[in-house]
């Protein structure tokens, strides 16, 4: 196929209630979407950066500038025959994960409505509905945390992270276990602690989690290993695995027994595809993790989550976690198990996307 036009938008979301990390707040976001055409189709891509490097490196701005100086001239000065071809075209660039992956995400939802395919048919996933857990950030205080959790076991999510930092950890968590002992709990620091911190962690392996999400440093595997053999509690990296290659190492390592997928902080669907691969070979479970996805993100990691290897719940929530407007139809509705459907009725991503809400919304537009 060949790419006709390209455009990205950076539109203004309102969160329905402040998110907060060890990192930091998120009350409202700017979120850049991606839109090519080619063939009379329109096909969409959302870059899950935040405004500044808090997670990752990447920002707005500098996803912006990946995208528009150098991703949107070369995927229209060359031929693509199949989505996987986009490593290949975007190698050049070093790191910029989620610029790179947001371009390659719009291709693959056009790849899917030029040939009639879905995004789940396209990559291979096989499950028709996918779990669905719940990320709740750092709250005032533990009266407010247990109010979030009851209403999350109310609507029937499958399993609840919190988000720890220090000061805000194994207090928390015993004060969950004596409302919740059966809970299927797990935390997920972002980073925020050292491994001189590791009592903190061999003192959490009492509570039963599910597992500890990156509590070391975004760009540390080994650290983790060392910690890993300290305790019981699986790691989960997230993070810290921004391609399969440093999944692999962190497994040959010992570094985490369950790796979080995020396909945007890895690159795209290519290399999460290659993850996916890996965890078959040495029989690793992974899950899709979450970035607060508008539902252009969302639609494309429940076709991933719907990979075999995916095998525990996910950070993919109902559409009216965090915002109050919607970028797609039909949304994202927990099923009463606690699933969400893989809309597989329309090709690509699956769901409709309503421009005029994103036109709405956009305070910057380019186009090429
Ligand atoms: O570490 O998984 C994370 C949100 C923003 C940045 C990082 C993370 C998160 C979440 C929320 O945990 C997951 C979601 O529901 O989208
Ligand atoms: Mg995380």
């Amino acid at each position: 196929m060949k790419i006709e036009k390209t455009s990205l938008y950076q539109i203004k979301m309102e969160l329905r209630n402040p998110f907060r990390t060890s990192f930091g707040e998120t009350k409202e976001r700017d979120i850049v979407l991606v839109c090519l055409e080619a063939d009379g189709k329109k096909a969409w891509g959302e870059c899950v950066t935040e405004e500044g490097p808090w997670y990752s490196g990447e920002t707005i701005n500098s996803c912006i500038h990946i995208i528009s100086e150098f991703l949107f001239k070369w995927i229209k000065e060359t031929e693509i025959n199949h989505p996987s071809d986009f490593p290949d075209i975007s190698k050049r660039i070093k790191g910029n994960q989620m610029a790179k992956a947001c371009v390659e995400d719009a291709i693959w939802d056009l790849y899917g409505k030029i040939n009639d395919k879905s995004l789940q048919d396209l990559i291979g996933g096989k499950k028709e509905s996918i779990p669905s857990g719940i990320s709740l950030g750092i709250q005032k205080d533990v009266s407010t945390l247990l109010e979030k959790i009851q209403h999350a076991i109310d609507r029937n999510y499958q399993r609840v992270k919190i988000k720890i930092e220090p000061g805000w950890d194994v207090d928390v968590l015993k004060q969950i276990r004596d409302h919740h002992p059966d809970l299927l709990l797990m935390v997920d620091a972002n980073s925020a602690y050292r491994l001189k911190d590791k009592d903190i962690f061999t003192a959490m392996d009492r509570f039963d989690l599910m597992m500890i999400e990156q509590p070391l440093q975004y760009y540390d595997i080994f650290d983790h290993s060392k910690l890993q053999k300290e305790i019981s509690t699986p790691i989960c990296l997230d993070e810290s695995i921004k391609s399969a290659d440093d999944a692999r190492v962190a497994v040959e390592i010992n570094a985490c027994k369950i790796i979080n997928v995020k396909p945007a902080r890895v690159g795209g669907i290519s290399e999460t595809l290659l993850i996916h691969k890996l965890a078959e070979e040495v029989n690793i479970p992974l899950w899709c993790g979450g970035m607060l996805e508008t539902g252009i993100g969302r639609a494309k990691n429940v076709a991933v989550a719907s990979l075999d290897t995916f095998s525990f719940p996910n950070d993919i929530s109902e559409s009216s976690r965090y915002y109050k407007d919607y970028l797609i139809n039909p949304i994202f509705e927990l099923n009463e198990d606690g699933t969400l459907t893989v809309p597989t009725q329309n090709a690509g991503i699956g769901v409709e996307v309503n421009e005029k809400i994103i036109i709405q919304k956009t305070i910057q537009k380019f186009e090429r």
